[in-house]
């Protein structure tokens, strides 16, 4: 039997841009799930791919959603394990803030609380109000209690202005 996983973490996915060779943004999105399971993580959930309303500067509607993964890497190695995928879908970082984008995966909430550090913030500085990251994540995690407010994912969801 393996042992349990030490950590747990809730990943918000976007995509609002074509890869080639993979196709549109949820199916961009299908392949990031993949990517996460050959990348070594357990993938314990993952919710329905919604469609969303660009929020920013970008024009094209995104698919969004949530998946809950487990693993051994702690904040700052997890953070480089989803930013190693995001770079082999094609992901810039440079140029614009908020640009259009093949592949965001942002860690959302972990099972070991909150986290600091300059290159990464846990929970998500903005989850609370983003019905796109919130929707999908009630879907698997209703009862995942955000640290700082010490409301649970479902009550901020019900909570979130439904046009954010
Ligand atoms: N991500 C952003 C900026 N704007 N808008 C939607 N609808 N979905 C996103 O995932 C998103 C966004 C920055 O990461
Ligand atoms: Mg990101
Ligand atoms: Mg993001």
């Amino acid at each position: 039997m393996t042992e349990a996983s030490a950590h747990r973490y809730l990943i918000a996915l976007g995509s609002n841009q074509r890869l080639p060779g993979v196709g549109r943004p949820r199916a961009v999105l299908d392949a990031a799930v993949a990517a996460l399971a050959e990348g070594g993580w357990q993938v314990e959930a993952v919710s329905r791919w919604i469609e969303s309303r660009p929020l920013g500067p970008s024009l094209r509607r995104y698919a969004n959603g949530a998946a809950l993964i487990a693993g051994d890497l702690d904040p700052p190695e997890a953070l480089e394990s989803l930013q190693a995928i995001e770079r082999s879908f094609g992901r810039e970082r440079r140029g614009q803030r908020w640009r259009s984008r093949t592949l965001d995966l942002d860690i959302v909430l972990w099972s070991g609380g909150a986290w600091h550090s300059p290159d990464l913030a846990i929970p998500h500085p903005a989850f609370r109000e983003r019905r796109f990251v919130l929707g999908p994540a009630e879907q698997i995690v209703p009862q995942w209690r955000d640290p700082v407010t010490r409301l649970t994912v479902r009550q901020l969801s019900w909570r979130a202005d439904p046009c954010a």
